[in-house]
């Protein structure tokens, strides 16, 4: 009982604003996790528990507001986390060393169980889908269900040279660079944005600009993909072919969505990966 008052004590209660529209009340806290101090926030109390796992440089506040505050609460607990070096995961500041989605899926996993989780489902956007699939193939006992969007498992020639024309930030528009900024101040954002453009284009020098290909035939678990069609940033080939290399997998393109569709899409997203998880 002292513990979990102690436990108790430890968490923020918190109502918090996201994005300027999204108000959540979650519990939130941070957890000492392979060397480094992890934040997390969860809300719901539904018996099926979900990772929602951010993108670059995202964070639960940045990329899911709409999800911690509308995904159903009964039949969900739904937890956001913060890769190091990310939002509040900080310190350290951010690094990118050659196997750091690894090195993300292995925090991920940890956080989970240190927070009590024996089996859960993943929803991962962008990097943080990268990262889930590859803890879905490395640990099938874990995971329930895995849905990703936005996410490849390799880098093509076509990649690099988007990779490049984002990689200066003071060309972004506001609307896309302010909410980065205000998490991390400007230097901070813009150095760690072109860290992780540089270690994306290192993915290049390996055999068919491989990340993760290897693993895809290992996820078993049912699997969900999710495309914009007009998504500016992820060509249409790299959904395919995790459709083609994923065993259990479905896809479904949401033809106006764009990168950001969860954000944009809301209620459909949200709909969709509900259904599917109830399933
Ligand atoms: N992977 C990035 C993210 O996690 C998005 C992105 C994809 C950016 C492709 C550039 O060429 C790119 N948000």
């Amino acid at each position: 009982m002292a513990t979990f008052t102690y436990y108790l004590a430890r968490q923020r209660v918190f109502r918090c604003l996201i994005q300027r529209r999204f108000y959540c009340m979650c519990i939130s806290g941070k957890k000492s996790i392979n060397g480094v101090n992890l934040f997390y926030q969860y809300t719901g109390q539904g018996s099926h528990a979900l990772l929602l796992m951010p993108g670059a440089l995202g964070s639960g506040l940045t990329d899911f507001g709409p999800q911690l505050e509308k995904l159903n609460k009964s039949r969900f607990t739904v937890v956001a986390w913060d890769p190091r070096g990310y939002g509040r995961s900080r310190p350290p500041d951010r690094d990118f060393p050659a196997d750091f989605f690894q090195r993300d899926a292995k925090d991920a996993v940890d956080l989970m169980q240190a927070l009590g989780f024996t089996r859960f489902s993943l929803l991962g956007w962008s990097d943080g889908g990268i990262t889930a699939l590859i803890m879905a193939a490395l640990n099938p006992d874990l995971i329930n269900k895995l849905v990703v969007w936005g996410s490849n498992a390799y880098v093509s020639e076509e990649d690099i040279q988007i990779y490049q024309s984002i990689r200066d930030v003071s060309l972004w528009s506001e609307r896309m660079r302010r909410p980065m900024e205000e998490m991390y101040g400007a230097q901070y954002f813009r150095e760690t944005w072109e860290k992780w453009v540089d270690a994306m284009r290192q993915f290049a020098h390996n055999p068919q600009g491989n990340i993760c290909t290897e693993l895809l035939p290992l996820i078993y678990c049912p699997t969900l993909i999710v495309h914009g069609a007009k998504d500016p940033v992820v060509p249409y080939f790299h959904p395919q072919y995790l459709l083609k290399n994923i065993k259990d997998s479905k896809l479904h393109v949401i033809p106006d969505g764009k990168h950001n569709l969860h954000l944009r899409y809301t209620s459909e997203f949200n709909t969709l990966v509900e259904e599917f998880l109830n399933d």
